[in-house]
């Protein structure tokens, strides 16, 4: 049942085929992935300074050379790459890349892209698309996007964290012309592990006074993201973040002073879990999901996954991928299959056990929910 549900992906950081170079796809950025590139630091001698001289080529030989030829892939960054590989019929242990680059050239992207869809069980992914970013903002100018399989979500971070705009009306205009641009399913920002709200400051005034009446007008729910360290180590670039244990009292004001906004909601610290869930249980405007970023291991999420079931029954949603990278997909759906398949059968054996004999319609149910229908009733505009 699990295998054959096709997933909505309500996170990542893909780009439909409009949108040219910036959808990345193929090994040399498999390879270089930044969830990779922290473990390379760790096993070669390589410097950050020296990695970023090298060609996207040369840092890809690099990664191969030392995680996957002169050491065993182990962690569930690098197993990835190898379940992609096998995936895709290629050998997962190759000397070189050689033969593998020649695989990923001489595929037709649109077949491509339609069997990595299909070999994830993935029928759509939600972007990440950034209005202020001097590369995206042109594609927004041409034609409506035809591939129904890429939904845009309208980031805000350069909004609030970056003070690219203090002033409340202009905010405000801004936002309601790129939503009417745009159409975005939501609006998402990523938030440190200091968030307050409400506070005497640019980001808590922007909140109220700009994005959550432009979320109302729209019709919109805004995802907040929240327990991310910037730049811990700048030189690691985007390897460089950390994740920090947030005060959810934030979370608990915001929701509480915003009934009429609806809130997707994911914290990355572990010691965030069990409060999140707390908190979705007191707010009907809160959706929590996914397993993000440092809590996307197998160990976290069985234990995270199970306290959800426990504490929200289906009213969650499980998982999103957070790829970058199109054929990370596979791997990373086929993680969160693995990996939360069990539990719910698990979950469900209980209910059976008490005394409710569980069908197939019922799985079916449970199954669609959680990675499914969860989302696309929160975003579906009433
Ligand atoms: O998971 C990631 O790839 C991070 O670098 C972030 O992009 C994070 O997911 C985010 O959306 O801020
Ligand atoms: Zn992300």
């Amino acid at each position: 049942m699990l295998a054959s549900t096709q997933v909505v992906d309500m996170h990542t950081h893909l780009f439909s085929p409009r949108f040219g170079a910036m959808g990345l796809s193929g090994i040399d950025h498999l390879l270089t992935y930044h969830y990779l590139e922290a473990e390379l630091f760790r096993e070669s001698r390589v410097t950050p300074e020296e990695y970023w001289t090298l060609t996207l080529t040369q840092r890809a030989d690099l990664m191969w050379k030392t995680l996957f030829v002169a050491s065993v892939p182990v962690s569930e960054g690098t197993r990835g790459v190898i379940a992609v590989m096998s995936a895709l019929g290629l050998d997962t242990r190759a000397a070189d890349l050689r033969a593998v680059r020649e695989f990923f050239r001489d595929q037709d992207p649109r077949a491509h892209m339609t069997r990595v869809f299909k070999l994830a069980g993935v029928s759509q992914v939600v972007m990440t698309n950034d209005p202020l970013d001097a590369n995206e903002a042109p594609f927004w100018e041409q034609v409506a996007d035809s591939d129904v399989r890429f939904a845009p979500a309208l980031r805000l971070d350069r909004i609030l964290n970056d003070g690219a705009m203090a002033d409340a009306a202009e905010v405000r205009a801004f936002l309601e012309t790129w939503c009417r641009r745009m159409r975005p399913l939501y609006m998402a920002v990523s938030l440190p592990d200091t968030f307050r709200y409400p506070e005497d400051s640019v980001r808590s005034r922007l909140l109220s006074e700009a994005v959550l009446p432009v979320c109302r007008e729209f019709g919109l729910p805004v995802a907040l993201m929240i327990g991310v360290r910037r730049q811990v180590n700048p030189s690691l670039k985007l390897a460089g973040d950390a994740s920090g244990r947030a005060d959810l009292r934030a979370l608990e004001n915001i929701c509480r002073d915003h009934p009429c906004n609806r809130f997707l909601v994911s914290v990355l610290s572990r010691e965030n879990q069990h409060e999140l869930c707390v908190l979705t249980r007191k707010f009907s405007n809160l959706m929590l999901f996914g397993c993000w970023w440092f809590l996307n291991n197998a160990s976290v999420v069985e234990e995270i996954t199970r306290e959800r079931f426990e504490m929200l029954g289906l009213g969650f949603i499980a998982q999103n991928s957070d790829a970058r990278v199109l054929e990370q997909l596979i791997y990373k759906w086929r993680n969160t299959r693995r990996t939360i398949g069990p539990i719910l059968a698990r979950q469900l054996e209980m209910t059976q056990e008490d005394g409710r004999a569980v069908t197939r319609a019922d799985v079916e149910l449970a199954v669609t929910r959680i990675f499914r229908t969860n989302f696309e009733t929160w975003v579906a505009t009433t």
